[in-house]
């Protein structure tokens, strides 16, 4: 389990402003454009309730409020709770929150009240930063790499093989890859013997270093919510990468599209 920290969530909004610009030009298009046409729906004025949960590891300093600028970011009205759990969330609902965010360490999740929609953080994380991936527009072919099918990975992966890409995937635990290459029909990719490099590159995994010189091609787009970052800053520069990685908003922007 890897739980968010203060740092990774300084100056949410300049972070995401960073890499909607990468993701613009890498695309050619801006984040809520691509939620738009991934979930066919459009944010309108929902209230959204955001309610600090103590369970676990507890409060996560900057969370609540990183999720309060975020709500703002998107042009929705949102408000923290005063109470934390249970009584969060009733207060939540006694002031007419539409959508409700919350998170322990295990889930976090978005609940539209109004039309009973729910939705994890780590399958619209997987979701968005593999079609961000999956838009490269110095593409040639469908093909595209996954490096991690834990939880984000193989949601991403899932996503993928729906648009009809061809899906390759690596992950060190044989299970998670036998799984994904038995009931999502993705290729399995051996970093030690395929020497196929990649120009779609969506990386999911909680470990540095993870990409190789021998994975990727020049000027390609490598689409990460992993922490810390899979590519190091020397490959990112000599292959002049398009990277996109951030912390939360990409991911939050993804939940509440997919709930309205
Ligand atoms: P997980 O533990 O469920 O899965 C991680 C997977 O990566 C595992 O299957 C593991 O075997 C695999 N892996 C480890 N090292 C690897 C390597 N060198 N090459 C290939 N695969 C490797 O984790 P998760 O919930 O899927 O989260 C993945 C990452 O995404 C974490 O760092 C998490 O913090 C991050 N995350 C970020 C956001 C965001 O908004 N930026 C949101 C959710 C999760
Ligand atoms: O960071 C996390 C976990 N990794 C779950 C996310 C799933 N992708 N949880 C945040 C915990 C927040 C805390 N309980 C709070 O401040 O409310």
């Amino acid at each position: 389990m890897t739980l968010l920290t203060p740092d990774d969530l300084y100056n949410v909004s300049r972070q995401f402003e960073k890499n909607n610009d990468i993701i613009k030009r890498a695309t050619g298009q801006g984040i809520r454009d691509i939620c738009e046409s991934v979930y066919n729906t459009r944010l309108g004025n929902e209230k959204i309730g955001i309610i600090p949960i103590t369970a676990g590891n507890g409060i996560i300093d900057n969370f609540a409020e990183s999720l309060f600028t975020i709500t703002n970011y998107l042009k929705l009205d949102g408000f923290i709770t005063n109470h934390t759990d249970v009584a969060g969330y009733y207060e939540a609902v006694n002031q007419n929150a539409d959508i409700l965010l919350m998170a322990d360490d295990y889930v976090f999740i978005a609940h539209n009240l109004r039309n009973g929609k729910i939705a994890t953080n780590h399958v619209c994380t997987g979701v968005i930063y593999a079609e961000i991936a999956s838009r490269c527009k110095y593409a040639d072919t469908k093909d595209i790499l996954v490096i991690g099918l834990g939880k984000v990975g193989y949601a991403g992966a899932s996503h993928l093989i729906r648009k009809g890409f061809n899906v390759y995937a690596y992950d060190p635990d044989n299970e998670a890859l036998n799984s994904a290459v038995q009931e999502l029909g993705v290729h399995p990719y051996d970093i030690h013997r395929d020497g196929k490099k990649f120009c779609m590159v969506f990386e999911a995994t909680p470990n540095e270093n993870t990409i190789t010189k021998d994975m990727i091609s020049e000027r390609c787009l490598v689409s990460t919510p992993g922490i810390p970052c899979g590519l190091s800053p020397e490959l990112g520069n000599d292959y002049d990468v398009d990277l996109v990685m951030e912390p939360l908003l990409i991911g939050v922007a993804s939940m509440l599209y997919s709930v309205i």
